[in-house]
């Protein structure tokens, strides 16, 4: 890879190496599986096959709230997908997500089953199902459905752009860093204002806007993700942080945020889930894995 500050692009660009960076050993420029590999299937209905990175969370926290609603038909078993060594690209997973990305899940409830991929999606499919976290008058849903694509459309430029320069780059370049540095925190300041006039993203209810909001954009200002609350001078964001802070201490987003979870302390992740009694007893720390 250049280095180089000035680059002179090639007419056509060809994949001639990785590029450098955390994820460079699974970036490709091609879609499609790279493997055979079949995906395990449990007992419930749905079966979700996730990571715990923001994205993931966002339908853990989901299926967390609906279950301490009592929603007990949204039981799910939740397998662990390793995007670091690839599992993204076997071909039971392709077939659930043609783009190769956590999250993703199957509702065997109905016949053939539905795939599901996409967060948003599946977060508005678990509203939609289970009548929860949704807002039903007209005005209000609209307004949740913004917030929603909201978070779908700016949260690339948090994660791929901000984290990617600032956390994951082989370099640190200015130029990017500033750039997407500029980005998030004016993204950071539409839901300061935001929040300055609701409770929640859209008013005085907890909906999916703040369960796809909250996993980045809580998590970065609480410094759970990037480690980045000084470099972007979090706490001044007052009211941001008085939201992150209360969905933080809801027991159905702590459950969420240990489901499928591979990494931090191995009290806190419970890599594969099948019922409510696995976070008692088959966290990394319980079942003598420390791995
Ligand atoms: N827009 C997608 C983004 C999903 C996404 O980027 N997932 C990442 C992890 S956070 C992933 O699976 N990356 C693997 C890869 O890019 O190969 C969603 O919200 O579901």
């Amino acid at each position: 890879m250049s280095t180089d500050q000035e680059y002179t692009p090639p007419d056509v660009w060809k994949w001639e190496s990785e590029s450098g960076g955390t994820w460079a050993s699974i970036n490709r420029p091609i879609a499609g599986s790279t493997h055979e590999k079949a995906l395990a299937v449990g007992k419930h209905d749905l079966q979700l096959y996730s990571l715990a990175t923001p994205n993931g969370v966002k339908v853990t926290v989901m299926l967390e709230e609906l279950l301490a609603k009592g929603i007990d038909a949204a039981e799910y078993d939740a397998y662990p997908i390793n995007i670091g060594e690839g599992d993204q690209f076997g071909s039971d997973f392709v077939a659930i997500n043609p783009n190769s990305k956590i999250p993703a899940l199957l509702d065997h409830s109905t016949t053939p089953p539905t795939r599901l991929f996409e967060s948003g999606s599946i977060l508005l499919y678990l509203a939609e199902k289970y009548d929860a976290f949704l807002p039903k008058e007209p005005a209000a849903r609209t307004e949740c459905m913004n917030w929603l694509f909201w978070q779908m459309g700016s949260a690339p430029y948090l994660g791929g752009g901000f984290g990617h320069f600032y956390v994951y780059a082989p370099v640190k370049i200015e130029y990017c860093i500033d750039r997407f540095t500029m980005e998030t925190k004016r993204q950071l300041d539409v839901l300061e204002q935001q929040l300055s006039k609701n409770t929640y993203i859209c008013g005085d209810d907890y909906t999916i806007a703040d369960i796809a909001i909250w996993p980045w954009y809580g998590q970065v200002i609480l410094g759970n993700v990037y480690d980045a609350v000084e470099f972007l001078d979090a706490t001044s964001y007052k009211h941001l942080n008085r939201w992150a802070n209360a969905i933080a201490k809801r027991e159905p987003v702590k459950r969420g945020c240990m489901v499928n979870r591979t990494f931090g302390e191995p009290s806190s992740q419970l890599r594969e889930r099948h019922s409510a009694a696995d976070f008692d007893t088959q966290t990394q720390d319980k079942i003598g894995d420390v791995s």
